[in-house]
């Protein structure tokens, strides 16, 4: 796995997380044996290898978590913790036989495209390659973003983002400070009261939280999900369905989850004693504006006599503490800055440079993050994403989406191949229609009406990362590689011809 690159791959594969791996798997099959995926890390896992801080588990139920070509009989509870998933991956990996085409501690820089050549022209941390197709698994949630507050850099005691834990720095008996509340924070919170002196937690907005539904699987159960025929898959398929029936509370009506905000409520009284402390996490915006959370433990522990929220804003970092517009001063040993990832400004498309020598930053600068099918981008051939624009979910299990997109992409790479296809780009006005109808979809979101900022919103306030449809939907609009809505160039020749 320490070999070098070769000069030239069929398909190159950014990222190996569930989506790089899938892809592996999927092409693997297919007969396309040469493909190579490389990765930044030194392992798979992508969101599971990367983010290791303590509580870290899958928010989604285990059983949809996973790929429907390898389920897991061995999930210990119904939402598996970090190492579990991680774990899983690990086996996957290894049991459809792929890692000999994984290259990891390999970073892509930039990729262009040589027009000429009809290849991508890539460069590495582990040298140059050229490839006649991308695909970028590098996932959605994978760029740390770090908060822009005045004198952050000068602090001197331990600060580190939620996904890149530092193990090394010991909690026990410290002052400890949590920027954020979103859903890895409130996973962080109960883990880290447990071990601090004490902990200050510093909210921007509350959060709406449910119960998490959490339980060990009994061995019986474990025992007919590995040797019963059929079980698991139906158990599996009636939790899809389940989670399912909230996409018309998300997408149609918002009232439709008045029972889910009712449980968040009862959630607070149940977790908090304190009224004061009640208010100030009870959410002022629609739930579903911003992602629901989930959890039996964070209430509680904010809740205790050495845990603090605080809510006055943040106006500084000192070298040892942090000051609130109150004029408030706590002092601070070690900063944990749990303030999400880098959404709507992807960074790998200010790297990745077109048919016209932009780059994706650029094209992308207007209309915001765009993709036909949320998968390719004209201008920008044989670019293929995975979990690209629109097609992130707010109640279900990502692995759906990206299985989805891996077997249109296996279509499109096919179709490349039985038709002597050297280059592959979505049509202008495709891509234009298919935008066109995710954002009128989205006026009607909760995500537009509900009231609340959140990373799903670039800056012009467009939705370019949720999917406003059932996942049915989406799959099925992606069975079938359609290749009528592309241009496509035959191999040796320079006209360009709509393959119809
Ligand atoms: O990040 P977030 P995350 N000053 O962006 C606050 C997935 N995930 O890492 O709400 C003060 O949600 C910000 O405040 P506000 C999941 O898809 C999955 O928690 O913007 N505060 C917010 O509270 C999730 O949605 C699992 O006002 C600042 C927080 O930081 C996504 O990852 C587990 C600030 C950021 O929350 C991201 O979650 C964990 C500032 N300058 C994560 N800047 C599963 O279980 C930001 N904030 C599968």
């Amino acid at each position: 796995m320490s070999d070098s690159l070769p000069r030239h791959t069929r398909v190159l594969v950014i990222g190996a997380g569930f989506a790089g791996l899938g892809m592996a798997i999927k092409l693997d099959e297919a007969g396309f044996g040469d493909f190579l995926v490389v990765d930044k890390g030194d392992d798979v896992g992508g969101t599971w290898r990367d983010n290791t801080y303590p509580g870290a588990a899958c928010d989604v139920p285990s059983q949809l978590y996973s790929f429907s070509f390898a389920l897991n009989p061995d999930w210990s509870r119904s939402f598996s913790p970090q190492p579990e998933i991680q774990a899983y991956l690990r086996k996957v990996a290894a049991d459809f036989q792929v890692l000999d085409r994984f290259r990891f501690g390999v970073e892509v820089r930039d990729a262009a495209w040589d027009e000429e050549a009809q290849q991508w022209q890539v460069s590495t941390s582990a040298g140059d390659l050229t490839a006649d197709a991308l695909v970028n698994a590098s996932g959605a949630l994978s760029e740390p973003k770090l908060p822009d507050i005045a004198g952050i850099e000068d602090f001197t005691g331990e600060v580190f983002h939620s996904s890149r834990w530092d193990h090394h720095t010991d909690l026990t008996g410290k002052r400890v400070a949590v920027i954020g509340t979103g859903a890895s924070a409130i996973q962080i919170v109960p883990e880290v009261a447990e071990r601090a002196a004490h902990l200050d937690v510093y909210q921007r907005t509350a959060p709406w939280v449910m119960p998490r539904g959490d339980r060990a699987y009994r061995r019986l159960e474990r025992f007919a999900f590995r040797h019963v025929p059929g079980v698991q898959r139906a158990y599996r398929t009636g939790i899809y369905w389940g989670r399912e029936c909230f996409v018309p509370a998300f997408t149609v009506n918002p009232k439709l989850a008045a029972p889910a905000r009712k449980m968040a409520l009862a959630n607070i009284e149940r977790g908090i004693s304190d009224p004061a402390l009640r208010e100030k996490v009870t959410p002022h915006f629609e739930i579903g504006c911003k992602r629901i959370l989930i959890s039996n433990d964070y209430y509680p522990a904010l809740d205790r006599p050495d845990v603090d929220l605080v809510t006055d804003p943040i106006t500084e970092v000192t070298p040892t503490g942090i000051r609130t517009a109150d004029g408030s001063l706590r002092d601070v040993d070690v900063l944990i800055v749990a303030t999400g990832f880098h959404t709507t400004d992807m960074p790998i498309a200010a790297h990745l440079k077109g048919r016209d020598g932009r780059t994706l930053a650029d094209a992308w600068r207007e209309s915001g993050m765009t993709a036909y099918k949320g998968t390719t981008v004209n201008g920008f051939p044989n670019l293929f994403f995975i979990v690209g624009p629109n097609t992130g979910l707010g109640h279900s299990s990502m692995v759906f989406i990206i299985e989805s997109q891996i077997t249109y992409i296996r279509g499109a790479l096919q179709a490349m191949g039985e038709r002597g296809i050297s280059a592959l780009e979505p049509r202008a006005d495709a891509q234009a229609a298919w935008t066109a109808d995710v954002q009128r979809r989205m006026r009607r979101t909760v995500w537009s009406t509900g009231g609340c900022a959140s990373w799903y919103l670039d800056d012009h306030g467009r939705n370019t990362t949720l999917w406003p449809r059932t996942t049915f939907k989406f799959r099925e609009l992606l069975r079938r590689f359609d290749i009528e809505a592309y241009d496509a160039l035959p191999r040796m020749s320079s006209t360009k011809e709509t393959a119809a």
